[in-house]
């Protein structure tokens, strides 16, 4: 398999992720790939041109990150015992899942805030920012409530909100989002001690 990727997208963290969780790591060759270069090849195999895309070893590109997660946790390759990051149908899936979704919207207001800083100075709207960053704080209070969403086994949920806060860390380190939400800060402080996290960590 080969993954057009990014070094610093959380997007492509989630994916690595889940592909070492799943033991399937080595299988995947990493193509750095520059997002609005036509040049990359990227547009071709995904129209919408973003990193993750995953090209599995039949040819098929698949995206957007949910999509390659639940592929990557279907193949063979992970310890045999170890339960699937996708939990079977049912309130489990449907909780996972959901917080998926939170952890995805809170990285995609992050990265919107993101874009929107490298606009020319006239051109950006601090509306536009203040609605954003409403967003990432609802979500983490969301979050901060919802303590039986982490308790269990590892799912793609849990590891959506470990790469979101991260990505936090990264790009608004002067946030502060542990501020009022020790618990939250507490389970991220443990689960960024997984090998998996500990070696997708973005660069600096
Ligand atoms: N919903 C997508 C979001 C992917 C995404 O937005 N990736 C960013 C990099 S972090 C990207 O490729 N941006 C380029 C663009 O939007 O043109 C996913 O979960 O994979």
């Amino acid at each position: 398999m080969k993954l057009h990727y990014s070094a610093t997208s959380p997007y492509v963290r989630k994916v690595l992720v889940c592909a070492a969780e799943r033991g399937l790591r080595e299988g995947i060759e990493l193509i750095d790939t520059k997002t609005g270069d036509p040049e990359s090849g990227l547009g071709t195999d995904n129209p919408l041109d973003k990193v993750p895309t995953l090209i599995t070893d039949d040819g098929m590109a698949l995206y957007d990150s949910p999509v390659i997660c639940e592929y990557l946790d279907h193949l063979p390759g992970g310890p045999a015992d170890a339960p699937g990051l996708f939990p079977p149908a049912g309130a489990d899936r449907w909780r996972a899942l959901r917080l998926q979704a939170l952890a995805d919207g809170l990285l995609d207001a992050a990265l919107a805030c993101v874009m929107e800083g490298r606009r020319s100075e006239n051109e950006r709207s601090a509306g536009f920012v203040e609605l954003q960053k409403g967003k990432i704080n609802r979500a983490l209070d969301a979050l901060g409530g919802d303590k039986s969403a982490f308790a269990g086994s590892l799912h793609i949920g849990v590891i959506t909100v470990g790469c979101a806060l991260g990505y936090l860390d990264l790009r608004f380190a002067d946030d502060d989002w542990r501020q009022d939400r020790a618990a939250l800060a507490a389970w991220f402080e443990e689960f960024s001690k997984r090998p998996s996290m500990m070696g997708t960590m973005p660069p600096a």
